[in-house]
């Protein structure tokens, strides 16, 4: 019996490059301070909640001739939220840097994510158990979670596991919401003379952290790629049996930067774009009429097969259902804890508590839905109070309504074809897949980066590497505050300071480069078939990033 696939074999001996800066050493680094920075949005507010540790200035990292020495310094660290290739590395590089720096220190991975800082769940980690994870997908070296640091109780308990363990700084993995615990804890920590110094590193697939500073978050690359073999390979067997509509939803929770990087590597006939339907205010008939007409117009030339892209968050972004859900959230809030919502024994009795509380237009909308759906908004929220769009079958309701519309068509006259339609959902099959080359680098390069700031003292800021576009030897190591990117939004009923999520911009050079060539992508078959990730072999193929990262760079160094 074999324990390691031949990829495994080879892939645990891939050596991740890193910015050369870093590359010197963790003790031949100089650190040099931008201007004060301030939060996105919102700046009295955030400052008063951050009073310790807002407005700090951006950090970059140069190398020097001079050989420093460090202290001895002890590290937790902590992988938060959902899973992203390569999470591993960033614990690789995280490790390497904190031996390099000084080989008594000691890196200890809180288990189950930021609960096992609270409840006191640890390895400490070694070269033996770091080498056998080296360039690996997945979080299950220590595990993942999704609990919420927030409450004065939480944070006390965090302190007295660290001060058990001689931890000075604790690193946090994870995306917008878990990096906002990060910038509490921060806080909290100078606020009560702990000496305990917090850094993020930005994770998540969804690619919606990021900023003017943070570039991509990490696992958003091979995620993207990975879809858009899938894709591809649904392509080309719509291409071969000409019978079926593909209606995959793509993960990425609210924003669509995962679905349209697929689409620009794959070219489907439709896709959907969250942030365009919200911006064009196009209601769920609008969109089942946009659709339809290219599945009609298909028929006519004897095309009834198709593939349509289906962003998760899209839900959320038809005006009549945000109204819906914004108001069913504060609802759902409500009645966490009604005894007669609690202990309702039918769906039946949730949906008539619920319909009865709604504003009676939100009303009429949730009553519109299939009970399918209807059921599945009422799904538990997650810790931070957001809907799961993931549990929303969307590609399900738009072939339902589809069908329906086609039939109408049908007996107009208007509508010569059949359509049969198949849906998907890809998310979890990219979310732990073996991070790309690129991934692979960039997470050891955080992980690396992570403790170089954490050696010159820095608290409240996030791992950055820039200028991702060239090779890994000019891109640039420092950090940005994690204040700067704050502002407030409403959670479970009430304002809170958190992390701005990225949208999709509409006046941006990578839905431009989709809008461009949509509609030609609609009638005629330009679908390409990226194959499988590949990590041996010339560096155009091996290590070239994503559409995406190469159309905003080239814009911003194009200065547009
Ligand atoms: P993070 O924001 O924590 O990185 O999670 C990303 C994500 O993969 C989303 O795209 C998706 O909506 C969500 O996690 C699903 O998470 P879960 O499996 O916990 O429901």
């Amino acid at each position: 019996m074999r324990t390691l696939s031949p990829l495994q074999i080879e892939r645990l001996k891939y050596q991740p490059k890193l910015p050369s800066s870093l590359a010197k050493g963790i003790n031949s680094l100089e650190l040099s301070e931008g201007a004060a920075t301030q939060s996105v949005r919102d700046q009295e507010q955030i400052k008063a909640l951050f009073k310790n540790t807002y407005g700090k200035p951006v950090v970059t990292f140069k190398s020097t001739d001079e050989a420093k020495t460090s202290a001895v310094r002890n590290v937790g660290v902590i992988l938060s939220g959902g899973q992203a290739p390569g999470g591993h590395n960033v614990i690789a590089g995280l490790y390497d840097a904190l031996k390099q720096a000084n080989p008594a220190n000691k890196l200890y991975g809180f288990l189950g994510g930021p609960s096992g800082i609270i409840d006191g769940k640890y390895v400490e980690f070694t070269d033996e158990f770091i080498d056998a994870y080296r360039n690996t997908g997945g979080f299950d070296i220590i595990g993942s979670g999704r609990t919420k640091l927030e409450t004065e109780e939480q944070f006390q308990k965090s302190l007295a596991v660290c001060k058990k363990l001689n931890i000075s700084a604790v690193v946090i993995i994870g995306g917008d919401d878990s990096n906002t615990n990060a910038a509490l804890l921060a806080e909290w920590f100078v606020k009560n003379n702990a000496g305990i110094q917090v850094i993020g590193c930005p994770k998540t697939i969804d690619g919606d952290l990021k900023n003017e500073q943070i570039e991509i978050s990490f696992g958003f690359d091979t995620a993207t790629k990975t879809y858009a073999e899938l894709i591809g390979n649904i392509q080309r067997d719509a291409n071969s049996a000409k019978k079926y509509w593909h209606f995959i939803k793509i993960m990425g929770r609210s924003a669509s930067h995962v679905a349209l990087e697929a689409a620009l590597q794959t070219q489907p006939n439709i896709t959907l774009i969250s942030e365009e339907v919200e911006e064009k205010k196009m209601s769920l008939e609008s969109i089942i009429n946009y659709m339809s007409d290219i599945i009609v117009r298909r028929a006519d030339m004897g095309k009834n097969f198709g593939i349509a892209i289906i962003p998760e968050g899209l839900i959320e972004f038809i005006p009549e259902m945000k109204s819906m859900i914004a108001n069913l959230n504060d609802i759902m809030a409500s009645l966490e804890n009604d005894p007669d919502f609690v202990n309702a024994t039918t769906i039946r009795e949730k949906f008539d508590i619920v319909e009865n509380r709604l504003d009676p237009e939100n009303a009429k909308v949730y009553n519109s839905l299939p009970v399918l759906i209807k059921g599945q908004l009422l799904a538990d929220r997650d810790p931070h109070g957001n809907v799961q769009v993931s549990k929303i079958e969307t590609e399900k309701l738009l072939i339902e309504m589809i069908t329906t519309r086609l039939d109408e068509l049908k007996s107009q006259g208007d509508y010569i074809g059949k359509f049969s339609a198949q849906s998907h959902f890809f998310g979890y099959e990219g979310r732990c897949a073996f991070p790309s080359n690129f991934d692979a680098d960039y997470c050891y390069s955080l992980g690396f980066n992570a403790f170089a700031l954490i050696n010159f003292g820095l608290t409240g800021y996030l791992s950055s590497v820039r200028n991702l576009t060239k090779p890994a030897a000019e891109w640039v190591a420092g950090g940005v505050p994690l204040t700067m990117m704050m502002n407030m939004e409403k959670r479970h009923g009430e304002f809170k300071p958190v992390i701005q999520k990225a949208l999709v911009k509409l006046d941006g050079p990578v839905f431009k480069a989709l809008e461009e060539c949509r509609e030609d992508w609609a009638m005629n078959d330009r679908y390409l078939f990226p194959g499988a990730v590949q990590y041996f072999g010339p560096s155009e193929v091996c290590d070239i990033t994503t559409c995406t990262l190469q159309l905003e760079r080239a814009k911003e160094l194009a200065g547009v």
